[in-house]
C-alpha cells in the first residue's frame, strides 16, 4: 500500500515507518533523514536546509519536493511505500498529488498520528537529536499546529484517505493498529 504518515514532530512516524520496513518490507522514505544525510555529506541541498532544521523551521518546499520526486520515481516504490514526514503542508500535499499522478501511483492512505504536546516534548528531549533543543521543539510544535489543520482538512475533503491513530501507547501497540490499517484484510 502507498501511504503517507502525518503527525506532529516526535509522534513516532519514523519509528513506525522503520518497523514496517523491517517487518513487512515496505520501502520507506523519511524527508527528515534524507535532509540530515544531505547535511552530513555537505551537499548544496544540505547547506541550504541546515539553518531551517537547526531553528525548527520547515525546509523550503521546493528543496523537499525535489528529494521526494527522486525517491518515489525509483522502481521499488511502484506498489508499496511509506512517506515519513511528507507532506507537511498543503503545498506539499498538492505537489505529492501531482508527482504520484505523473507516476500513476496514487496514494492509498494517509495515517495521522495523534499525541499530546506534553508527551511529544518529553519524547523529543529524551531523544536528544541535534535539532531537539527545548526552543526548537517548541517552534516545531507551534508550526505543526499552524499548518496541520489545513493539511488534514485537505485530505479529508479531497481524498477521504485519512485514518487517525492514537500514538501515545507503547510502540508495539501503535504498530498493531498501523499494520491493521495497511494490510489487506484477507492477509
Ligand atoms: P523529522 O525527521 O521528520 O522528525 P520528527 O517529525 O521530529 O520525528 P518522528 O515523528 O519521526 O518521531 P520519531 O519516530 O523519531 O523532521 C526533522 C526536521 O526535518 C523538521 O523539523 C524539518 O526542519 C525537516 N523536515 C522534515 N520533513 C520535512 C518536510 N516535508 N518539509 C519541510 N521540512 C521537513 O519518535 C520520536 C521519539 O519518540 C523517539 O525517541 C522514539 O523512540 C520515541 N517513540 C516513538 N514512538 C513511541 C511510543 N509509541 N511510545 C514512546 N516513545 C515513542
Amino acid at each position: 500500500m502507498r501511504v503517507a504518515f502525518v503527525g506532529p514532530p516526535g509522534c513516532g512516524k519514523g519509528t513506525q515507518a522503520t518497523l514496517l520496513r523491517e517487518r513487512l518490507g515496505f520501502p520507506s522514505f523519511s524527508t527528515g533523514d534524507a535532509l540530515r544525510e544531505e547535511i552530513a555529506q555537505g551537499t548544496e541541498v544540505g547547506r541550504r536546509a541546515k539553518p531551517y532544521m537547526d531553528s525548527g523551521q520547515l525546509v523550503p518546499d521546493t528543496i523537499v519536493n525535489d528529494l521526494v520526486v527522486k525517491r518515489l520515481s525509483r522502481d521499488d516504490c511502484a506498489v508499496d511505500f511509506v512517506l515519513d514526514g511528507y507532506p507537511r503542508n498543503v503545498t506539499q500535499g498538492r505537489r505529492l498529488g501531482e508527482i504520484l499522478k505523473d507516476l500513476d501511483r496514487p496514494l492509498e492512505a494517509v495515517i495521522l498520528f495523534q499525541v499530546d504536546d506534553a508527551v511529544l516534548m518529553k519524547r523529543m528531549l529524551a531523544r536528544a537529536r541535534a535539532d531537539d533543543t527545548e526552543e526548537t521543539v517548541r517552534t516545531r510544535l507551534r508550526l505543526y499546529h499552524e499548518t496541520a489543520r489545513e493539511l488534514i482538512g485537505y485530505y479529508k475533503r479531497n481524498r477521504g484517505l485519512i485514518h487517525t491513530v492514537k500514538a501515545e501507547s507503547p510502540v508495539e501497540h501503535v504498530y498493531v493498529r498501523v499494520a491493521d490499517l495497511l494490510l489487506p484484510k484477507d492477509a
